[in-house]
């Protein structure tokens, strides 16, 4: 049985003082399309309920929920904590920025051990193949001293599932690291691609980068697959500590650097962005009062500090080669 309910946030919803519990139930999972389109749900307060899977979502099945920000604290003495949902099974997470303190209360062994809670940032168990994880945010760190075995965005992975382009920015963690992964526990089970990570949980897995990378635009412009074409992940330099969703300014590489200023088209001096005739005139007028470089820099086409027949040659070239 599944529910198969397409649902929209068209606001951003402060959840303070009301309190949540997981939607749907193990036997009755959602599976429908969960669209944030880019609000928020804070503050998402799930107190213990002595019950496995803890989640904005109990247990989802062939559900989408994506463009969503979420923050909150769960707490379970149970096992399966996830930032999004306890079990998953054949689901998409996509474009969704996390940031859920997960709180495990599962309670020292008799014997004094640790215990395994099998909690994820945003998944506690993927149980069936073909669940992904693609562009997410996550910042959910797990506390718990008594509790061991959880992974950075899966507690396990029962099947074959997918996590890609995604950032993990978790810190402090306290739950015992034996039998953590970074990413996913059953590692084998989970195919990992341009996935980074501040902290690593027990295992490492993906790509560790440091608050230095986060803040150059480097690993913004690496998120979305080193281009800056339609770009997914968002950045201020200078301004915001790490990559972002949803939307902002964009990062490019420009000559060995990353900035937010768009590239300018190599030839196009009167910034329309083709190269033609026109720059070739431009060109000529700045010859003509033998203009200093500074006044235009795109029309030093080849860089060479000066404005000079050089460059309106070059555009030429550029424009035969078009
Ligand atoms: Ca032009
Ligand atoms: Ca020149």
């Amino acid at each position: 049985m599944s529910n198969t309910l397409k649902a929209k946030v068209t606001e951003d919803i402060n959840m303070e003082g009301i309190g949540w519990l997981p939607i749907n139930t193990s036997d009755y999972r959602f599976g429908g399309e969960f669209d944030g389109q880019g609000h928020a749900l804070t503050n998402v307060v799930i107190p213990d309920r002595g019950e496995e899977r803890t989640g904005l979502f109990n247990t989802i099945e062939k559900a989408t929920v994506k463009n969503l920000k979420l923050t909150g604290e769960y707490y379970s003495s149970k096992k399966f904590i996830g930032g999004i949902t306890g079990y998953a099974y054949n689901s998409t997470i996509e474009n969704c920025d996390v940031a859920v303190t997960i709180n495990s209360l599962v309670p020292y062994a008799d014997n004094g051990s640790t215990q395994d809670g099998t909690h994820g940032g945003l998944i506690g168990v993927n149980e069936s193949e073909g669940t992904v994880v693609n562009n997410c945010l996550v910042n959910c760190p797990i506390f718990g001293e008594s509790t061991n075995s959880c992974g950075g965005v899966c507690g396990w992975a029962t099947n074959k599932m997918t996590v890609k382009n995604t950032l993990i920015i978790s810190q402090g963690s306290t739950i015992d690291t034996n039998g953590c992964n970074t990413i996913s526990r059953n590692e084998g089970n989970c195919s990992v691609s341009n996935v980074y990570y501040l902290e690593p949980i027990g295992s490492e897995n993906g790509e560790q980068v440091t608050v230095e990378e986060l803040a150059s635009g480097e690993v913004t412009y690496k998120l979305n697959g080193e281009q800056s074409e339609n770009p997914v992940w968002f950045q201020t330099l200078g301004t915001d500590a790490t990559p972002h969703l949803f939307k902002g300014l964009t990062v490019y590489f420009v000559n060995g650097e990353y900035t937010n200023e768009p590239p300018t088209t190599k030839g196009d001096a009167n910034g329309d962005t083709e190269v033609n005739l026109a720059d070739y005139q431009t060109i000529l007028g700045l010859m003509a009062r033998d203009a200093d470089v500074s006044e235009n820099p795109a029309a030093d086409v080849n860089r060479d500090g000066f404005i000079n027949l050089a460059d309106a040659q070059t555009i030429l070239g550029i424009m035969a080669a078009q």
